[in-house]
């Protein structure tokens, strides 16, 4: 792996550049703690941040992005900005009217990446296909337009993928998935690299017991580094761009030192394959309550 930095790049099937760390955004608060969360990790060195329209933020973290912008005098193109299509929002006319609010709420010209969240909502079920295919031309027309700069899914499954295939003139570039300790998904990842995809991780550290597994913990002893950072490395050696979320300065500092030491490939068998940690279930999206 030759990645060394937070400024490390993939690059996405259309040639853009994505860094290989993101920061993740799901479940810090809009107002203070966003904000503040989003401009220390700007200011730590992170480019790369992730919302959605669903964790009700992006009007903080795009002020944020815009108030380092306006103090570091970097370039827009130094950042990459994601934000992703919530489930009341499928189907052509509604995913066009949702880009648009996104853009207007972060106050920014273009998005770097724009995912489809949730391949099967609630309010769409029984005609899930349609909705998303509505969506995707949406999307298609931002890119052409120049609005997003990247188009991609987030948990969608094989089904899923090959679904949107048949209509979509683009391919989706990214698959953001849950991928953490006990929960690697190595086949849907596989798959959707196959499809050119890079994959991205969301809650690489989990929930649940990951900080009280003793394997874990005899990990953190091994490497001489926090359990978040074991999860973080352990992500990025899984091949997936890891999206870790703090609201603590200290922890977003530590999140991004994990660049000079590299697990061994048995440790990360044995992380992915850990069973008992209780973590939130990666939930299946055609039984989903939303
Ligand atoms: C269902 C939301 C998962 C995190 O983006």
């Amino acid at each position: 792996m030759e990645f060394n930095s937070l400024t490390s790049t993939y690059t996405l099937a259309n040639g853009n550049k994505i860094p290989c760390v993101g920061f993740g955004t799901w479940q810090s608060e809009d107002g203070d703690e966003a904000y503040n969360a989003v401009l220390s990790a700007l200011k730590n060195g992170y480019r790369h941040i992730d919302t959605a329209t669903a964790y009700e933020n992006e009007e903080s973290v795009g002020r944020a992005i815009n108030d380092f912008l306006r103090e570091s005098g970097l370039s827009r193109s130094e950042l990459f900005i994601t934000t992703k299509l919530w489930n009341a929002d499928h189907g052509y006319e509604a995913t066009k009217k949702a880009i648009d609010l996104s853009l207007k709420k972060m106050n920014l010209d273009y998005l770097d990446l724009y995912l489809i969240h949730w391949p099967n909502p609630l309010k769409f079920r029984d005609c899930w296909e349609e909705a998303n295919a509505g969506s995707w031309k949406a999307m298609e027309e931002a890119y052409d337009e120049g609005k997003l700069r990247a188009l991609g899914l987030s948990n969608f499954r094989q089904h899923h993928i090959e679904a949107l295939e048949k209509t979509a003139k683009i391919a989706p570039m990214v698959n953001q998935l849950m991928v953490c300790p006990g929960q690697a998904q190595r086949e849907l990842c596989e798959f959707s690299r196959k499809r050119g995809m890079i994959i991205e991780g969301y809650s690489p550290m989990g929930t649940g017991k990951i900080f009280s597994s003793e394997e874990m913990q005899a990990l953190s002893k091994k490497y001489g580094r926090t359990i978040a950072q074991i999860c973080i490395r352990w992500s990025l050696q899984e091949g997936a761009i890891p999206l870790p979320k703090s609201v603590h300065e200290e922890r977003i500092i530590e999140n991004a030192k994990v660049f000079d030491f590299e697990l061994e490939k048995s440790d990360c068998d044995l992380i992915a394959g850990l069973t008992g940690l209780e973590i939130r279930q990666n939930r299946n999206p055609d039984e989903a309550p939303f």
